[in-house]
């Protein structure tokens, strides 16, 4: 389809139209969705949180939001419908650009995301975050929980995020840990897939290994998730090392051993059924990708999050 638009992000006059940019043109919001603060009559937003200071190896994430948005050019003309329907057809949804942060003071980092969060959530927005580091998840998880109470946290990860934390620390690897902490996660609910190194604490949390995932269909991994999370509110994080390193170079803690893009969005094609509240995808450091390998993938996972809460648009 040749284009008929340009610049959709702010030409666009209906928030539920098509983007028709020339995906190698225009400016670049998430699917081409209006750029704007104004959350009136708005079902989704999707927001950046330009932060990698809780990084323990490799940095680079602050620049994930910025690749996403870019890679997500790639639906333009070309719109892939896994949920067998226009996902912006009836799902009115905004890119609201980046949450604002003081790079050296890092101190305040989870407060500023907490409060900048809840301020989209009270509008009545479904909010789905382009991180940043796994540091982040921490904040949004507390924005949420002030609405829905503890939560199962769905985590496609390597990683258990589970490690030690004094509650000072900026850490990307312990996340976790404060939401079963905080009580803002009901761990006895959550699941975490992909998991392929070792942290001292599970919390009780149920974990599908690497190597059990790549025996299992994508089916028995659906299952799993809905099963295990009974129905219960949940939110969905998405660290892009959850994949092999092959499907997602571009990340600050690849670990080898990990699923396809193609085996993990067949799962996330089967979660329609998950009482999603909120989602993020995050660990996307675009200078050790290629090719826009690993940001596309995120891009993906992303539209497919919407995907899923275009499915329950009506529910909270
Ligand atoms: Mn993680």
């Amino acid at each position: 389809m040749p284009s008929k638009t340009i610049d959709h992000a702010f030409t666009a006059t209906s928030l539920t139209s098509a983007a028709t940019d020339p995906t190698f043109a225009g400016a670049l919001s998430f699917m081409r969705r209006r750029f704007t603060k104004d959350l009136a009559g708005v079902d989704a937003v999707v927001w950046g949180i330009p932060f990698d200071a809780a990084t323990s190896n490799r940095p680079g994430a602050r620049f994930g939001p910025q690749a996403i948005r870019r890679a997500s050019a790639i639906f333009d003309n070309d719109p892939q419908y896994p949920f067998d329907r226009d996902l912006f057809a009836d799902l009115a949804v905004v890119d609201y650009g980046d949450c604002l942060l003081d790079y050296g003071n890092h101190q305040d980092t989870p407060e500023a995301i907490e409060g900048q969060a809840k301020a989209i959530l009270d509008a009545g927005a479904f909010l789905l975050t382009l991180g940043g580091d796994h540091f982040v998840t921490w904040p949004l998880l507390k924005a949420h929980a002030a609405l829905h109470g503890p939560m199962a946290l769905v985590q496609f990860d390597a990683h258990q995020d589970t490690w030690f934390d004094d509650n000072r620390r900026i850490d990307h690897g312990s996340f976790v840990a404060r939401a079963v902490r905080d009580g803002i996660i009901d761990p006895a609910h959550s699941v975490q897939i992909g998991i392929r190194t070792h942290a001292p604490e599970d919390f009780g949390i149920r974990l599908v290994h690497g190597h059990a995932l790549e025996e299992m269909t994508a089916t028995e991994v659906s299952r799993l998730i809905l099963d295990h999370v009974g129905g219960r509110p949940a939110y969905l994080t998405f660290d892009i090392d959850c994949l092999d390193p092959a499907f997602a170079p571009g990340t600050g803690t690849p670990v080898a051993g990990g699923p396809s893009s193609a085996k993990i969005l067949s799962v996330m094609q089967r979660l329609g059924d998950l009482d999603i509240r909120g989602a993020d995808v995050v660990e996307v450091a675009p200078a050790y990708d290629h090719a826009d390998v690993t940001a596309i993938a995120a891009a993906t996972v992303a539209m497919y999050m919407l995907g899923l809460r275009a499915g329950r648009k009506g529910a909270r």
